[in-house]
């Protein structure tokens, strides 16, 4: 992927004051995105200097320049989850049966569950529940019923980074009837131990292709003295079983190397979180030669945007396996 010559695309200086909550913030990443009616929005996750994360959304008419919302997205009806919610974050956006469904992480006593919210909008937020009862992050809608279920890939956490977050070494398909009760299906693929993607989890929403699911997914080096290196990587899986792996990128597809993903609150971090593809086909799979931007957190400080076409991720999706 190539890197956008203004990366990276928004700082803590582009996000307003929205006082008391939001004044001088210190980082803005991981944010979820879409197009739809010809703007591109995402949903920024913003911190503040009480290490509280809050979500704002911003806009663009080109994908590529961005204007900060001075509001917080509030998600209506979150109130009614009685226990106590420290902070929501790294939304994925997927448009589904005519409306845009949010799924976020959200931590709680309980450890990292996911929330859902609906909106028709992005303006008003619903929030629809907590879809999710053990620890799991990386919760990433499919834009369709598939073998007449929703699905979705998550990334139960299994195990804790050395003074890091929890984290997991395999994304799991889960089914549901009403996108609330989900049931885990069963694994669609592991950390590969030694070499870039030892913990993965989930990027952006799975884009359909003639070939599969294309997925863009993060792996985490673990094995470097230092530091946790998080790269972005990309899958192919079946279109009718996303359990059936078809493909996957042998080496990573972006590294943190400039120095704003290379410096900041996490070092050595690029997150994918948001992908925007932009031509299809009539029945709405994705063509190869469709320009395609990933937004992504860059040191969980700056958001950064590397643009490629569908094609190249397909030609790194059938590099030889690892
Ligand atoms: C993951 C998540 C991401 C974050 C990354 C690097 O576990 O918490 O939000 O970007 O760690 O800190």
């Amino acid at each position: 992927m190539r890197r956008d010559p203004a990366n990276p695309i928004l700082t803590r200086a582009d996000v307003p004051d929205i006082p008391p909550l939001l004044t001088d913030v210190t980082s803005v990443f991981n944010p979820g995105a879409v197009k739809a009616g010809g703007i591109t929005y995402l949903m920024l996750r913003v911190q503040a200097r009480s290490r509280e994360t809050f979500m704002v959304m911003a806009e663009s008419a080109d994908g590529f320049r961005f204007v900060v919302r001075p509001e917080i997205v509030k998600f209506s009806g979150i109130e009614s989850v009685k226990d106590r919610i420290y902070h929501v974050y790294d939304a994925r956006i997927t448009r589904l049966d005519g409306a845009h469904y949010v799924m976020f992480a959200m931590d709680m006593d309980s450890g990292c569950q996911l929330g859902l919210a609906r909106t028709e909008d992005f303006r008003d937020f619903r929030f629809l529940g907590v879809t999710s009862t053990d620890d799991v992050r990386n919760g990433v809608l499919f834009p369709e019923k598939i073998g007449g279920q929703y699905l979705r890939l998550e990334r139960p956490n299994k195990a804790k980074l050395d003074g890091g977050p929890t984290t997991g070494s395999e994304i799991w398909l889960a089914g549901s009837d009403d996108l609330i009760r989900w049931r885990r299906i069963g694994p669609v693929m592991g950390g590969r131990f030694h070499y870039w993607d030892e913990y993965i989890g989930s990027g952006p929403p799975p884009v359909k292709t003639r070939q599969g699911w294309l997925h863009v997914y993060h792996g985490v080096a673990t094995h470097f003295g230092s530091a946790n290196i998080y790269q972005a990587g990309v899958v192919l899986l079946d279109l009718h079983d996303p359990t059936k792996v078809l493909g996957r990128s042998r080496g990573n597809i972006l590294e943190p190397r400039e120095p704003y993903e290379l410096c900041g609150q996490v070092p050595n971090v690029v997150f994918p979180s948001g992908m925007v593809v932009e031509e299809f086909d009539a029945e709405e799979f994705a063509l190869p030669s469709s320009p395609v931007r990933v937004y992504y957190g860059a040191a969980d400080t700056a958001v950064g945007l590397a643009v490629t076409t569908l094609g190249e991720l397909l030609a790194a999706a059938s590099e030889p396996p690892l």
